[in-house]
């Protein structure tokens, strides 16, 4: 790849600022039924996207809450400062209208993720209330799920920017 000026790479990461949000029990991922969700802690997610981020030359930010309505607060501001979010809204996922329409109100790109592979489990986890609102789906690699994203969202944005 050929070396850019820091100016340029500076600009870059200003129009590839990707927002990670983590809904509800994601906080506890690590200890919390680890055959389902792995044993990789939220900290340690976070730390990887952080790297992935720095090869891929974006800028990454995550939340986690348990609250819906700090989820919808955090996606609102994101009008203003992400150009691309990557979402696993934990159970919100099959229930918030809430989310979905501020996801809508931001007009940005949206990958889905989930840990596990939601279609292999409760029929109720088969439905996603931002499956078809998002660009894709990532489900089912675990913490790489995030990290797959990671990689779709700042594709996503590069094939924008050209
Ligand atoms: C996480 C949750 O907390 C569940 O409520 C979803 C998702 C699946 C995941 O696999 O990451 O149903």
């Amino acid at each position: 790849m050929a070396v850019q000026p820091r100016r340029k790479v500076r600009a870059l990461r200003r129009s590839r600022r990707i927002l990670v949000l983590h809904g509800p029990n994601l906080n506890l991922v690590g200890t919390r039924e680890p055959a389902i969700y792995g044993a990789t802690t939220l900290a340690d997610i976070d730390a990887q996207l952080k790297a992935l981020a720095s090869e891929l030359g974006v800028a990454v930010n995550t939340f986690q809450s348990n609250s819906e309505g700090e989820l919808v607060d955090r996606i609102q501001a994101a009008r203003n400062s992400a150009t691309a979010i990557v979402i696993n809204a934990g159970a919100y996922t099959h229930t918030s209208v809430a989310i979905r329409d501020a996801l809508l109100a931001t007009e940005l790109p949206v990958v889905e993720v989930h840990l596990s592979n939601t279609y292999k489990r409760e029929a109720f986890r088969h439905r996603s209330l931002i499956a078809d609102i998002a660009v894709g789906q990532v489900v089912g690699f675990g913490a790489d799920s995030y990290l797959l994203g990671l990689r779709a969202a700042a594709g996503v944005l590069a094939r924008h920017a050209r």
